[in-house]
């Protein structure tokens, strides 16, 4: 299960990355490199790689331009590219599908809210552009990576054991970032200092596939080595932007790629939205994993 699930983050990362060379930022395709070369079980936190390549909310950026050609250097969104009005101005116009790169793989194909399977993530956000300022347009969003399938209905058992397996596996990931650090700044000094504690901590549950009822004692058990990755997570993916709240677009890179694989995935997230803002604050996010109100804290997002 674990392989697995690192397999197809990898896979998913790749996907979403590959139609994106020309206007990716120099800083995304580092990261992107960096990842698909490590080759351990647990893997890099898919997260912090992909969080751009799902952003549908960035700004057009204004740059200054070069007299050759403004587009240079004239980022446009997801979904747009650049072309030049009358008088030479750059200016982002939505993408024809058509001219998104040919794709191969199925993993390259996403699933949109709609249920409709695109061919690429490039072949949906044009498609979104188009929609841009109508009701549908604001409503689909992408889904999950691969064609759309038959998801089976998350049961309230299902649904519970769904955080026990996630908070673990955030924590796994923590420590093995905190492993494999090094000089290669994976963490900062501050988070760095926070896992240390987890890792030394010889309580610990290595990873591996547990069964629900150890992990739900270990929870129990060790309940304060979980409030950081929890945190952890939450900061990771409140980016775009930075306010405390999650949004659709912000949850994707988290969302996306294990839905195929764990069909408790959008009912979770949907719960977790206790207000029905269509937005999860943090701790909306701490209380679905379970995170009691008085270990929520807005300062641990470091
Ligand atoms: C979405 O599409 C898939 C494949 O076409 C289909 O099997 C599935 O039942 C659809 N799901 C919903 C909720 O309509
Ligand atoms: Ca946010
Ligand atoms: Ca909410």
């Amino acid at each position: 299960m674990r392989v697995w699930l690192f397999f197809v983050l990898c896979l998913a990362g790749k996907a979403l990355a590959a139609p994106q060379q020309q206007d990716a930022l120099p800083e995304e395709e580092e990261v992107i490199e960096d990842v698909v070369t490590e080759e351990t079980v647990i893997g890099a936190n898919p997260v912090q790689v992909e969080v751009g390549e799902f952003d549908e909310a960035i700004d057009e950026e204004e740059e200054p331009t070069t007299p050759e050609n403004p587009c240079l250097n004239h980022h446009c969104k997801h979904g747009k590219v650049c072309e030049l009005d009358e008088t030479n101005t750059p200016m982002c116009v939505c993408q024809d599908p058509s001219t998104c790169p040919a794709t191969v793989g199925e993993f390259e194909k996403v699933c949109g809210t709609d249920n409709k399977t695109y061919s690429s993530s490039c072949h949906f956000f044009a498609t979104k552009c188009t929609l841009e300022g109508t009701k549908k347009g604001h409503k689909l969003h992408l889904d999950y990576i691969g064609p759309c399938k038959f998801i089976p209905p998350c049961v309230d058992s299902e649904l519970t054991e769904f955080p026990l397996r996630m908070r673990d596996w955030l924590k796994n990931v923590l420590v093995s970032l905190y492993e494999r650090d090094e000089d290669n700044n994976l963490l900062n000094e501050k988070q760095k200092m926070r896992v240390k504690k987890i890792h030394e901590n010889e309580k610990r549950l290595e990873a591996g596939d547990h069964p629900m009822e150890l992990l739900a004692r270990d929870f129990e058990k060790n309940y304060n080595m979980y409030i950081f990755p929890v945190h952890w997570q939450f900061g990771q993916l409140d980016q775009h932007p930075i306010d405390g709240y999650l949004s659709h677009t912000e949850l994707s890179p988290l969302r996306a790629p294990l839905i195929p694989m764990e069909h408790c995935t959008t009912r979770f997230f949907e719960e977790c939205d206790l207000d029905n803002d269509k937005y999860i604050a943090l701790d909306e996010w701490a209380k679905c994993f379970g995170i009691k109100d008085q270990d929520v804290d807005q300062n641990m997002i470091i």
